[in-house]
């Protein structure tokens, strides 16, 4: 079984090159939750909906979130009627968030919500979040502290990072089966996603990093930093507060002691030899998922970096 640990944008589409690969049977998706808040008094998971909906092929190409052809009804009345309108929800988007508010208030878990999402919507891949306890991820910002999707989406990234704090992990339990899909995986895969606040989240849930230093799987991740800048989102300035070279070094850094090796951007090359110096081997290729070939690419030069075993010494 390949473990993924994934965030959003970058983690759906490589795993959407992942299932054109190996049989999708064969993958779990380990998924951030430090994105989800609560708004218009509905329980809402980013990370979650967009992996399921990108591998249900259901998502907005364009965004990289939210439901293809999805229509603005139900927002524009919520604003009219004094809502918030910041985090844009569109009709079937918020069905997601209704129907997961329901089933959490029915008791059940995440791990089950997203599990019954993802079967609902016809999706192969197993899907769980990091942890069933919340562990909303703050961003210490010049104008206080804050919500990440306040900072990232309402604020635009404006405001100065001065650090980022995950609500709680202290407490938070990994999903239940985390631990055993850790120890037990053959391959262990970390997506190009934020390694900050979607990543890092994941690796901070007590028991999780041990799990995977003890795990005979190697792991494996892909820069999402190409050419020294983030394809999306605000891996940049968050890896800077967090004094994170914003650069596939960085990138190798940021896993410090869990990387058996790295797959980095052509652009990037002239990196390698810097991060074989940590004890990362590291695979060249292009690591832009523009199509599926790409994508398709990009998991199979991971996939045979996780299994090139270390050169006979
Ligand atoms: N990102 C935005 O930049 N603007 C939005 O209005 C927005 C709405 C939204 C709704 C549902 C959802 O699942 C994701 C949404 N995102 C939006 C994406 C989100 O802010 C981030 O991309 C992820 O949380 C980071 O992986």
């Amino acid at each position: 079984m390949i473990l993924v640990l994934a965030g959003g944008v970058g983690a759906a589409r490589f795993i959407e090159g992942l299932v054109q690969v190996v049989p999708p049977e064969t993958i779990t998706a380990v998924v951030n939750t430090g994105d989800d808040m609560e708004l218009h008094g509905l329980k809402i998971s980013p990370d979650l909906d967009i992996v399921t909906c990108t591998l249900a092929d259901l998502i907005d190409r364009e965004q990289g979130w939210g439901i293809i052809g999805d229509t603005d009804e139900c927002m524009s009345w919520l604003v009219k009627l004094g809502g918030p309108g910041w985090f844009k929800l569109g009709d079937r988007d918020l069905a997601l968030h209704i129907r997961r508010t329901a089933m959490l208030r029915e008791g059940r878990t995440l791990s089950e919500v997203a599990d019954s999402f993802r079967q609902a919507l016809g999706v192969a891949v197993r899907i769980m979040p990091m942890s069933d306890d919340p562990v909303p991820t703050h961003i210490l910002t010049d104008a206080g502290e804050m919500h990440f999707e306040e900072y990232f989406v309402r604020h635009r990234a404006q405001n100065e990072v001065r650090g980022v704090r995950y609500v709680g992990v202290g407490k938070a339990r990994p999903a239940p089966g985390l631990l055993e899909l850790i120890a037990t995986a053959e391959v262990i895969l970390i997506a190009p996603s934020n390694p900050v606040v979607s990543v890092g989240p994941i690796l901070a849930i007590p028991g999780v990093r041990e799990a995977i230093m003890a795990s005979p799987a190697p792991v494996v991740t892909v820069s999402p930093i190409v050419g020294g800048a983030a394809i999306k989102g605000p891996a940049a300035p968050l890896m800077r507060a967090v004094g994170l070279e914003v650069s596939a070094v960085g990138a190798a850094k940021a896993y410090a002691g869990l990387l058996d090796g790295i797959v980095i951007d052509q652009v990037d090359a002239h990196l390698a030899q810097q991060i074989e110096a940590l004890g990362v081997r590291v695979a060249v290729t292009d690591t832009i998922m523009r199509g599926p070939a790409e994508k398709a690419n990009l998991a199979r030069v991971a996939l045979q970096l996780a299994e090139a075993r270390p050169a006979a010494v």
